[in-house]
């Protein structure tokens, strides 16, 4: 199975990647993890871009906040699936990283999840994976089942704890 790579532009975006680390690995899916910036290292954030496909990378999640840029200049520099998880900072509560990462310009896409989405993100990803891995998309179609099966019991708790 091909490998997510994930990015994030600090290491106190930790928090939020670690969601997406937790999801990947209840799915058994192999990642690996390097704190780039695209403004503190730029030189590290491309030549991970650009050897990605090579070293066996499928798919790609940046996590970054602020001017976050780290998604968008990662994308430019593969044609890998590029993820950008916007990450809430002290001043703009994260509309500045959701603004800078998912406006990307016509030709170089990335696919923007939620502020702080590290669960989306890792999903997004293993959807990806699993268009070519029937285990890995039953493994998709069981939580889908588990997780609504949640909100039922949450639904009969709910009615009979009000009526
Ligand atoms: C961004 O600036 C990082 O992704 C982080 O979200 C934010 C703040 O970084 P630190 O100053 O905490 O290292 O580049």
């Amino acid at each position: 199975m091909r490998k997510v790579g994930i990015v994030m532009g600090s290491d106190s975006d930790l928090p939020i990647v670690s969601k997406a680390t937790e999801t990947l690995k209840s799915f058994g899916v192999p990642y690996e993890v390097h704190v780039y910036s695209a403004h503190r290292t730029p030189v590290e954030a491309r030549d991970f871009a650009l050897s990605a496909r090579e070293k066996g990378f499928g798919a790609i999640i940046a996590a970054a906040g602020m001017a976050a840029h780290l998604a968008g200049a990662i994308a430019a520099n593969t044609t890998l699936p590029v993820i950008g998880i916007p990450c809430k900072s002290t001043n703009l509560d994260g509309i500045d990283a959701l603004l800078s990462t998912v406006q990307m310009p016509s030709g170089i896409p990335v696919a923007t999840v939620a502020i702080n989405g590290g669960v989306n993100a890792a999903l997004l990803c293993i959807q990806m994976l699993a268009i070519e891995d029937a285990a890995l998309a039953e493994k998709l179609d069981a939580k889908r089942k588990a997780d609504a099966a949640k909100v039922l019991e949450k639904d009969k708790e709910v009615a009979e704890k009000l009526q």
